[in-house]
Order: C-alpha cells, then structure tokens, then sequence
C-alpha cells in the first residue's frame, strides 16, 4: 500500500499536496490528519468524497510499503504514524518547500525546493508529464498555492509558483471557489485576539528594519492564528512581526515577513521551530523558555544576521561635483550639460549649502534670472545619508521626503551623491555588464 500524508492543523497546500500526490503516484491513498485548519475542514466537509481520501485511524499500518510525506520532515508533525517511523524497509517520499533539513524524517527520495508552495513542486510534475487535470483538482492545487504565496505577492514566491497557477487556471481552476475558501470571514474571537494586538506591539529597529513584538495570553483555542497575525503585521505597518502567544504549559511563537531580508524560517530555527521566508512558527514548553527570552533570542538572530550586504557606499556616485553658491545660474547649466548630470551640489569650504536639480531650472522666467547666483534658487534643505547606510534606507528617505539626491558624508565630509536612478539600478539590476 502507498500513503500520502502531511503535517496536522492542515492547510490548503497540506491538503492540495496529498491531493496531487494520489494523482501523480498510482494506487496511492491520502491521509489526512484529524485535525486541519477551518477552511480546510470546511472543503473537506462538502469535497472529500471526490478525492481517495481516508482518515488516520483507517490506515493499516503494516500493509504500508511506501510512505509519501508533503510540506514537512518531521515525524512529530504527523498524525498517528509513529509505528511507520522505525520501519527499516519503509519506502518514503518527500516533497517539501520548508527549510533545509531541519526535520528528522528521512526520505529515501526527496524534492525539496525554497519556493512558494510544496503543491507548486507536485504541479510542476504534472506539467511535465503533460496531465490532464480535472476542474476540482485544479481548484484545491490553486487554493494551497494562493494560500501558501498570498496569491503570488509572499517574496518567497518564485516565477516557478506563477507558471504553476498558470497551468492550474489552464486546466479551468475555479476562482469563485478558491475565493470563498481563501477569504473566510473572520471570528469574534479571531477579532478579538486582534483589538488585543492592536492596544500594544513593541516596535524594535534592527539593523534597517522595525520588528514588531506582541505578547498575547491565549485563554482558549482560536482558529487559524496565523492568518491574523499576517493581516496585523500589515495594519500595525512593521517588516516582520512576531507574536508570542502563551498559555498554561507552552508559548507558541508566529512570525511573519513583509522583506526578504528577515527570514522568518531563520529566526524560528533558533527557537526549535521553522517555516519559510515569509512565515514561520515555534512552540516552546513554558518551562523552557518565558516570553521574554523568547524575544531576546529573536531579537539576537535577527541582530547578527545581517543579509542586506550592499551599502550606499557601493552604488553611490563621486567625485562630487560642486560649484560655489555665487556661481551664476548661467555656468551651472553649462556644467551640468557637459558633465550629463541632472543634479549638483552648492558647496564652499566643503560645507554643503544646498542642491540644485535641473527641476529648479523651471523657476527662472526672466532673462536676467540667468546671471543670478545659483544660491537664490538651490535647495536648501539637505537630507543626507552615510555611506554604510543600507539601500534602503536611502529608498525609504526617497520615498518619504520625496526627494531624488542624497549627498553621502562621512566625518562630516561630502564624499559622494546617491540618486534616484543608483537606487534603481541596483534593485532592477539594471547595472551595466
Ligand atoms: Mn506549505
């Protein structure tokens, strides 16, 4: 006998990978955990006797031959197989999109790829093997992969997710069913847990990027979490948000990542727990660990992980070139054409007076304006940045102030001017080969 099985509290692309499982493996039966999330349930519920599905407690241990595990390695994380774990002439699949070899289950095969969704690994199979799918297959494979990728925005998502929905909507993926799954309403109590987020988060910079804290005393069981954290992170405006959520005898920990370089799956390993980039989670025993350490652990990962390597040092442009403050409007127009540069510094004594940019050339209307000293139309106001500043914090004071330089200084000395166009060309990767 072939299984397919995925970790309990269930998820769409959990429940969409057995799916595709029994689709790609011949003769192979789903089992799916008890306990899954609500929509899933919900799908379930009205769905399951169109796939071959079949429940724990049914399946005959000792008929298994071969076990195919979807979107995680650990044996902890399934439900009700512990007898399979020791079996020496056990076959065993493995397909999952989670960090790295963190699990302890150990595949005789595996496919396991940092991308969107497990189910986009499965589909890419399917494409290759030229598969005709059926709408309703179509359908829950697309609703795990939206669900895993926010509808393709997560940055984790790779193009790879995209082709895959692409075929999935090719082989007629229904989107008014995905949508009623993808957006259920949420609770009272799913509300609540939110109004209590929103009275408090600790706001922490580090490095570039805020990280948002909350701490929340569970009193009983609320569905799907992690959906609420996601829209908080959001509402509360932070790149990363951690939400440490406790109880008698554990803390369970849920993070989630607005930027690529907070990875949350990172962070969480610290703390015994794993995910992706974009999401992750950890449950910790309160006897292990009090929130407080928690966080300080988080706080200290997070700290020394300084993925962003570029500075504003390396795509900054110098030297700079400047004229004095009494230089005529005249000589600045001239300079700037035979240097091809849009914009220049007003300088004297390497102190910086102001900017000009060939955007204040509008407000000269009269003949003599020409003759006029550069100062009487510079800008004055400077905001400038140094030059081991990340990228984007100079893209962010760009965005914010709504300005297109940023003089670079070091010790108090102008050392180089970073534009507009330095900030995207380092992002579009538009430099020059
Ligand atoms: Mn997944």
């Amino acid at each position: 006998m072939l299984i397919a099985t995925t970790h309990k509290n269930t998820d769409f692309d959990g429940l969409a990978s057995v799916i595709a499982a029994t689709l790609l493996y011949p003769g192979c039966v789903g089992v799916i955990p008890k306990m899954t999330n609500k929509n899933v349930g919900q799908f379930l519920s009205t769905h399951k006797t169109a796939f071959n599905l079949i429940l724990p407690h049914e399946v005959p241990h000792d008929k298994v031959r071969k076990l195919i595990v979807l979107d995680t390695d650990q044996w902890q994380r399934l439900d009700r197989l512990e007898k399979l774990a020791g079996r020496q002439d056990l076959e065993i699949d493995l397909w999952d999109h989670h960090m790295l070899g963190t699990g302890d289950i150990l595949p005789t095969w595996s496919c396991r790829e940092q991308i969107g969704s497990t189910v986009t690994l499965l589909v890419r199979e399917m494409q290759k093997r030229q598969m005709q799918l059926t709408s309703l297959d179509s359908t829950v494979m697309l609703i795990g992969l939206y669900e895993d990728t926010g509808h393709l925005s997560y940055p984790s998502t790779t193009a790879e997710d995209a082709r895959a929905a692409a075929y999935l909507l090719d082989n007629r993926a229904d989107l008014n069913v995905a949508g009623f799954f993808l957006n259920p309403p949420y609770e009272e109590n799913q509300k609540e847990i939110l109004f209590e987020m929103m009275k408090e988060t600790e706001k922490i910079a580090i490095n570039e990027n805020t990280i948002g804290f909350n701490c929340i005393n569970l009193e009983k069981k609320v569905l799907n979490l992690a959906a609420i954290v996601n829209m908080y992170r959001k509402i509360v405006n932070v790149d990363a948000l951690f939400v440490i959520f406790t109880s008698d005898d554990k803390n369970t920990v849920i993070g989630r990542s607005g930027v690529e370089n907070i990875h949350i799956g990172q962070a969480m390993a610290i703390i015994g727990g794993g995910g992706h980039a974009g999401a992750g989670s950890a449950t910790i025993k309160s006897s292990e660990m009090s929130p407080q350490q928690i966080k300080e652990q988080i706080v200290a990962g997070l700290v020394s992980n300084r993925t962003e390597s570029a500075r504003i040092s390396d795509v900054m442009s110098f030297p700079v070139i400047s004229v004095t403050p009494a230089t005529p409007m005249r000589d600045v127009q001239t300079l700037m054409a035979t240097e091809k540069i849009r914009g220049i510094m007003v300088m004297e004594d390497d102190k910086i007076h102001g900017i000009i940019v060939l955007w204040d050339f509008k407000r000269l209307k009269k003949e003599q304006h020409w003759d006029s000293p550069v100062k009487a139309f510079m800008v004055r106001d400077i905001i400038t940045i140094e030059p081991d500043a990340s990228i984007s914090v100079a893209a962010r004071i760009m965005i914010e102030k709504n300005v297109g330089y940023l003089p670079v200084v070091e010790d108090s000395k102008v050392i180089g001017i970073v534009t507009r166009t330095d900030i995207l060309t380092y992002y579009y990767d538009l430099l020059p080969e």
